[in-house]
């Protein structure tokens, strides 16, 4: 059995899929039984200790379990829209980092970072994660972000539970090429 296929099913149905849609737009939350039906018609031996331990094992925290254990979650990344997960607002780092690729660089420093398929625009907390996120679209660089200013001037900032910030938009004024 490949987990990190099962991975990546698990993460489609709960942060994309609008047919049949899995997730309860308030809180995100699908029931585990139903999520594990589907995924075992193309991958019959997985059951629910396989899915606690994916999400035990995750390197980036992606999912999360309610208290009851019967509902499961992507933590952030999602695309369906109205799902509305609970985030915090703490105060920023003077300073975020936020991974693209070279080819993107003219669109985002003129109309800024936009959300593109997704909900929020996906902020790092440190240059390393920076890069791997923008190697995933070819030639990887990293934008700062002045995370302070942006809150400070009355935008808002969130923090997913598994530490990605996440904004709606970030004009260029707040962002600079890194070295
Ligand atoms: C770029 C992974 C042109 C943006 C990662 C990015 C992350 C623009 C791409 C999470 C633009 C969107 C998210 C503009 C933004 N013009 N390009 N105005 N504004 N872009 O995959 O941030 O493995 O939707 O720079 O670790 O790469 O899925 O976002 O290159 O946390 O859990 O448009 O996905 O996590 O690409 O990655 P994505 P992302 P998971």
């Amino acid at each position: 059995m490949n987990l990190n296929r099962i991975s990546k099913r698990m993460s489609y149905l709960l942060r994309h899929c609008t047919s049949p849609l899995y997730v309860n737009l308030d809180g995100g939350w699908a029931k585990v039984d139903d999520i594990i039906e589907v995924i075992r018609k193309k991958e019959p031996d997985f059951n629910l200790s396989v899915m606690e331990q994916i999400v035990a094992e995750d390197a980036k925290g992606r999912y999360s379990f309610d208290e009851s254990r019967e509902h499961i979650r992507a933590n952030q990344g999602h695309s369906i829209p109205g799902v509305v997960v609970d985030m915090t607002q703490p105060e920023p780092p003077e300073l975020l980092y936020h991974g693209t690729a070279e080819r993107f660089l003219d669109s985002i420093m003129s109309e800024g970072l936009k959300p593109m398929s997704r909900q929020f625009v996906h902020i790092s907390p440190d240059y390393e994660t920076a890069v791997k996120v923008g190697s995933r679209h070819g030639k990887p660089v990293v934008l700062l972000f002045r995370a302070r200013d942006f809150v400070n001037d009355g935008n808002v900032l969130y923090l997913s539970a598994n530490g990605v910030w996440q904004a709606k938009h970030v004009p260029v004024k707040y962002l600079s090429v890194y070295g």
